[in-house]
């Protein structure tokens, strides 16, 4: 079994009054050499971060992982086909991280709201794990309210199922089915499988009952933790969990707006279709992209572009020369964990394209050597730094 122990700062205040700079840098030096010396080495073992956050700080800087959504259940042209993805289809080799869509568990649906079994995503996602992937779980509930999708947004929701709300304890049922999928995500040899969990995603937005025009930063806020250590109290101690707003802030603070506080979010991350959909849009794109990644490295988190894509090839040049454009950035690519892209869907559309001029463009770039697919990433991780 894992034990994660979630890392605090800790920050030590000298007095300097009655000394000189120097003289106290002497005596804490020396103090920290005697501490750690006098430590016993098993006291050490037992602070041992998830594994997913130490993999991706050893790759940082080396290479971006490129995920996609629902990669290994199906594509344009096809479904369930063992071995099949469409991002091998065109570039010859796996995502390194794969995300998958557990909306309508909390139904009792045996499928998700994206028709894919939801045994078939614990296998799947297992596999995943297996060949060296990283898995990432978003979450698009039914309201208890009214029990309508994600995407109703003519009722006020999140207020009702904090504690003390109306509708609390059935809200706490649907949360429940979640926790229960991932007690049972594990390999076939019973070993607890780590994963990412991206809940309450692009709540900037307008779209989903839990968006900016439904509930106050506040009530966010208190969705996201209550969430958050409801499934930490269920044991789920193999959770990194990702913060992850749409694109409408223009400063640190702003984006943080809905922020749930650093005991809660590992990643930090944004969503992003709209910019690169707009001319000249990837400049914008790399303003937030510095927004995130400067506000991960004051709080030592990690940070990720979390969702994006181009609806249905619509831009033959959208992967080399607008999401391309961004990763040719320097601190993009010195700090951004994972670059991750929406499912490919023949009807609702797709992001990822499977076939022609679009699909020999995507694959150009991901070629460049700091976008990492499978092999890249289990090569890199192989290495030592
Ligand atoms: C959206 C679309 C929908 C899908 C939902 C949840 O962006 O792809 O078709 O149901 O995500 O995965």
């Amino acid at each position: 079994m894992f034990k994660f122990v979630h890392k605090r700062n800790f920050e030590i205040e000298f007095k300097t009054k009655m000394m000189s700079k120097i003289h106290v840098l002497i005596i804490a030096a020396s103090a920290l050499l005697v501490f750690s010396c006098n430590q016993p080495q098993n006291q050490k073992s037992e602070i041992s971060e998830n594994p997913i956050i130490t993999q991706l700080k050893h790759v940082k800087g080396e290479g971006i992982l490129f995920g996609h959504q629902d990669d290994l259940a199906y594509g344009v042209e096809w479904a369930y086909v063992d071995g099949e993805s469409d991002v091998k289809r065109v570039t010859g080799d796996y995502p390194a991280m794969f995300g998958w869509e557990l909306g309508g568990i909390e139904q009792g649906w045996d499928k998700s709201l994206d028709t894919v079994p939801f045994e078939t995503i614990k296998n799947l996602a297992a596999k995943a794990y297996g060949m060296g992937g990283i898995n990432t779980f978003s979450w698009h509930p039914y309201s208890v309210i009214n029990d309508s999708s994600s995407w109703y947004t003519d009722s006020v929701v999140v207020k009702h199922i904090l504690p003390g709300g109306s509708h609390h304890k059935e809200f706490l049922k649907d949360l429940q089915a979640v926790c229960d999928f991932f007690n049972d995500f594990k390999t076939v040899e019973g070993e607890v499988i780590p994963f990412i969990f991206r809940p309450w995603h692009e709540m900037d937005g307008t779209w989903f009952w839990w968006g900016s025009e439904l509930c106050t930063p506040d009530e966010f806020k208190q969705l996201f933790i209550m969430t958050v250590d409801y499934m930490r109290n269920q044991g789920l101690d193999q959770m990194v969990v990702a913060y992850s707003p749409d694109r409408k802030f223009n400063n640190e603070e702003e984006y943080f707006t809905w922020y749930p506080g650093h005991e809660y979010a590992d990643i930090l991350g944004v969503d992003n279709y709209w910019d690169l959909g707009q001319p000249q849009g990837w400049k914008t794109a790399i303003e937030k992209l510095h927004i995130v990644i400067n506000a991960a490295k004051k709080y030592n988190k990690l940070s990720a572009f979390t969702e994006s894509g181009n609806y249905m090839a619509q831009d033959t040049v959208w992967y080399s020369q607008k999401y391309g454009a961004v990763f040719k950035d320097s601190l993009v690519q010195a700090e951004i964990s994972f670059a991750h892209v929406w499912r490919n869907e023949k009807t609702a559309g797709y992001y990822f394209p499977y076939a022609g001029a679009a699909a020999d463009d995507a694959a150009k770039f991901l070629e460049e050597p700091y976008m990492f697919l499978l092999k890249d990433f289990n090569k890199a991780k192989a290495s030592n730094k």
